[in-house]
Parts: C-alpha cells; structure tokens; sequence
C-alpha cells in the first residue's frame, strides 16, 4: 500500500534567508584578512564598513591583532571605533596608511566607484588617497555597469557659501546628460551639513555618465566645490558578497 502525504502531513522546510547584512557581513569578514598586526588602517563609513569596524575591534580585543592604529573617515567612525577601545589617529600624525577599507554606492567593472551617500566622501577620499591599498567591501546590488546608472545620487560637497550658485553650474555642467541637481537635506529638511560644515549636492543622471574621468575634473574645477564622490583609479580590490558567495576583483 503507498500512501501520498497530504499536503497537510508536508513539512515546512525552513529554507535559510541570506539578508543584505548577511552580505555586508561575509565581505567585511573576507577584507579583515588583508589586516596585519602593526598596521595603520584606514576605516570606513557606511553599513558595511561598520561590521569591518565591529570585527577589528572583537579581533583586538581577543588579541588576534595587535598594534593597529586607526583612522577614521567620519565621525561616526571614529566613535564606533573608540567605542570598540581601537586606537585612533589622524592623517597629520600618521599621513601614511597601510591599508584601508571602506564601502561604496556604485562599482563599475573597472573597479571606478562612485561614493558618498552617508556624506562622508571628503574624508573618504583623503584618508583612501593616503594608503597604500584601498579595499572595497560591497553586496552585489552596489555591481553597476556604468557609474551614475543606478539613478541614484552622485554626491558632490560644496561650500555653503551661494550653494544654490553651485548647484545650477553642476546642474548645467550635464544638462546634455539630463542631469537634476539636488541640496541634500537632512531627517528635519534641513540641509544636510558634513562633518566639515560644507553642504552636499546631490546629482542624479538618467543615464551613466559617459567620461566619470572628464567629469570629476570640470565638478573640481568649480570654485566652491570641495570634493565629489567619483573615485577613479583608486581601489586595489574589491570584495563582493552575493548569492553565489564572496567574490574578489581586482
Ligand atoms: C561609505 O558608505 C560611502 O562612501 C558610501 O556612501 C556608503 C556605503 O554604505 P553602505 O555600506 O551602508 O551601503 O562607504
């Protein structure tokens, strides 16, 4: 006699859900193997540069590292990490960094990022300017094909000072790229303000910016602008953590 399980007698198997964090989570546990004891490291901002923070910190303290110095790119970073009891400094005591490790908003198959959306672009690109590696940590849906794609925000600091004259020059800087510029504001529609007092413009293209090299030149050459979020030519690796598991590009 065969029987057929009814569909009540069927039992649920629990299939795992992977959430981004988990994501996040499995790219920052594979950049922390780049991490020597004695380094100087710089530490990111952002969700995923958060769980590399988190876990340098458990390492340290277990004493599987010893002898790092950090520096931070925002001051969220900085008081997550003296929270965690890392040592901190700054580019002026330590102008030279081994390594660091960050996140990104866009990454193009060239490794060119765009960056920025916490705000912290500036610090960013100083402290990843100054090291000798720059490794990325993202989940798959950072992957885009061109920078600018995404539709999302491409950000650009400027100076409070006449902000809106900034605004409409980097507006018309693309408008044969249909280019819309925008202040960001912050939770209250205030404008938002960096940890270096400036403002952000927030630049959104319909379609991916054709020449991100020629670009980041004309933004910087406005008067006013103090630092955009293209990062061209900058990161060493990066890891990507997707369904199929971590990957790395370099
Ligand atoms: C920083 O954090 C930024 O340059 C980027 O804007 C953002 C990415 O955040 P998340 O890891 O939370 O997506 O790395």
């Amino acid at each position: 006699l065969r029987t057929t399980p009814s569909k009540f007698s069927v039992k649920c198997q629990s299939v795992p859900v992977i959430t981004q964090d988990d994501l996040k989570k499995q790219a920052a546990d594979k950049a922390i193997e780049y991490v020597k004891s004695g380094m100087v490291l710089g530490l990111g901002t952002g969700s995923t540069a958060a769980f590399v923070v988190d876990k340098l910190g458990a390492l340290l303290k277990s004493g599987a590292l010893t002898d790092i110095v950090g520096v931070p790119t925002s001051k969220r970073t900085q008081e997550q990490a003296a929270s965690l009891g890392i040592p901190l400094s700054n580019l002026d005591a330590n102008p030279h960094l081994d390594l660091a490790i960050d996140g990104a908003d866009e990454v193009d198959p060239n490794l060119d990022l765009v960056k920025g959306r916490g705000g912290a672009l500036l610090r960013e690109k100083m402290v990843e300017a100054a090291s000798d590696k720059f490794v990325v940590v993202v989940d798959d849906s950072k992957l885009v094909s061109g920078l600018g794609g995404s539709g999302l925000a491409m950000p650009v600091e400027v100076v409070q000072f006449c902000w809106n004259y900034n605004l409409v020059r980097l507006q018309e800087l693309f408008k044969g790229e249909g280019c819309e510029a925008k202040l960001r504001l912050d939770g209250n529609g205030k404008p938002y303000v960096t940890d270096n007092s400036n403002y952000i413009v927030d630049l959104y293209f319909k379609t991916p910016i054709k020449d991100s090299d020629a670009a980041g030149k004309e933004i910087k050459a406005l008067e006013g602008v103090v630092e955009h979020g293209l990062f061209l030519d900058m990161a060493t690796a990066v890891i990507i953590a997707g369904g199929e598991g971590v990957s790395i590009k370099t």
